[in-house]
């Protein structure tokens, strides 16, 4: 019985695990590391790193995010992971999160 509960155990873990990289899982985009800056209304400005997909070197800038949850999530001096794409000559955050411990 004991070896049941375990399987159990395991398999709601990796239910777990599956779960909490779903919003990172979007088309394959890489995940940038960064730090807020500013939180505004459908924009973020955040100092971050390379971004590889959209050839982009690291620096402070403004990205858009549709998400208003998302954004009252986020506040200046937040380290953050998230993924960006380009729509129309604009960059769009697609996924974010608090890197906090
Ligand atoms: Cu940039």
């Amino acid at each position: 019985m004991k070896f049941i509960r375990l399987l159990v155990l395991t398999a709601s873990i990796v239910t777990m695990l599956a779960s909490t990289t779903t919003a990172f899982a979007d088309g394959d985009l890489p995940l940038v590391t960064g730090e807020i800056k500013k939180v505004k209304p459908g924009k973020i400005t955040i100092k971050h790193e390379e971004i590889p997909n959209l050839d982009m070197p690291g620096m402070t800038m403004v990205f858009r995010i549709d998400d208003d949850a998302l954004v009252a999530e986020m506040k200046k001096g937040d380290k953050v992971n998230f993924t960006v794409e380009e729509r129309d000559g604009k960059m769009y955050i697609v996924a974010i999160e608090s890197s906090k411990e």
